[in-house]
């Protein structure tokens, strides 16, 4: 994975930039060459191998993943949004670069992931449908959507427009489904377009991923409320002082706990169909509830 997207990003020599400015190129390789989970992209290669194709042939796939991914990360964090110094345990982009640098790298890098898709991926009929996969769960429906709901949900709050106690925890699912849930979504999606997979295996890996999602998310709120700083590689305690909705506001610390086990023998549940394929997926769901980072 890593040399993967060590070799399809651009060089910053000077002369192997293939037009890609050598700032810009230095600037989309220190984010996403700067550590990370790579947890969609091996969601992405997983599934092609649960539905039993060679995970190689959806790195191309994994990897526009990570891109979009990482471009979410640079944008989250820039002043006019969370406005975040720590990322990944290195200076944001924009405190690497300066925010113009940190801007069109995350442009830089949405628009190669989709050229990548565009171009590696076969059959045609699957770099087109992955193509559509990832528009929607990237798109103003998808992940967009879902950060302009969380900035609104926010703003309602800071505002004093909504009492702390109100908000429900129906709204908070819908903004991750968007925000987070969508982008872990995709690569199952994805990786059963790409090994051809029947329609019992795609419904399979849907509903695993969208219980995934959840879970990772409730995890990331508690890791928010109880992680360490130094493994995670970013600020944390920050959800309460930005007056985000969070798992833990609505459902306590021990709920959330319970919530995120449910949604993860809910993901196992959901793998039956896949038999012993499915197996390194189990393992990554229950993986998800003990990370701290
Ligand atoms: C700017 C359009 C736009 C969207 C931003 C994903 C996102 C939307 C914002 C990130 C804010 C955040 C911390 C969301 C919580 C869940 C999440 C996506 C955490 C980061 O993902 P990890 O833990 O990160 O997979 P690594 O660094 O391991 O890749």
């Amino acid at each position: 994975m890593e040399s993967a997207l060590h070799d399809w990003l651009p060089p910053i020599e000077a002369g192997r930039s293939a037009g890609c400015p050598e700032r810009l190129a230095a600037a989309m390789r220190y984010s996403v060459l700067g550590g990370g989970k790579r947890l969609r992209p091996i969601l992405c290669l997983m599934a092609a191998e649960a539905c039993g194709r060679d995970p190689a042939t959806a790195l191309p796939a994994a990897c526009a993943l990570e891109f979009v991914h990482t471009y979410s990360l640079i944008h989250d964090d820039l002043p006019a949004m969370d406005d975040d110094d720590l990322r990944r345990g290195r200076p944001t982009c924009h405190r690497a670069f300066d925010e113009a640098t940190a801007i069109l790298a995350g442009d830089g890098l949405l628009t190669l992931a989709f050229e990548l898709v565009a171009s590696e991926i076969e059959p045609d009929e699957a770099a087109r449908a992955c193509v559509r996969i990832l528009a929607e769960a990237a798109g103003p429906r998808g992940m967009v959507a879902g950060q302009m709901a969380d900035l609104l949900a926010e703003r309602r709050t800071l505002s004093g427009s909504v009492h702390e106690d109100e908000g429900s925890l129906e709204e908070l699912e819908a903004i991750h489904r968007r925000k987070t849930g969508a982008l872990l979504l995709a690569p199952l999606r994805m990786g059963a377009a790409i090994a051809g997979a029947p329609e019992a295996h795609r419904r399979a890996l849907e509903s695993y991923g969208r219980a995934v999602g959840l879970a990772f998310q409730i995890v990331d709120d508690l890791l928010d409320v109880e992680g360490d700083e130094a493994k995670l590689g970013k600020r944390v305690g920050k959800d309460l002082g930005l007056g985000k909705w969070t798992y833990p506001r609505f459902l306590g610390i021990e709920g959330s706990r319970r919530r995120a086990s449910e949604l993860a023998a809910e993901a196992v549940a959901a793998l039956v169909p896949l038999e012993s394929r499915g197996h390194r997926l189990r393992e990554l769901a229950m993986a998800l509830l003990e990370r701290d980072r």
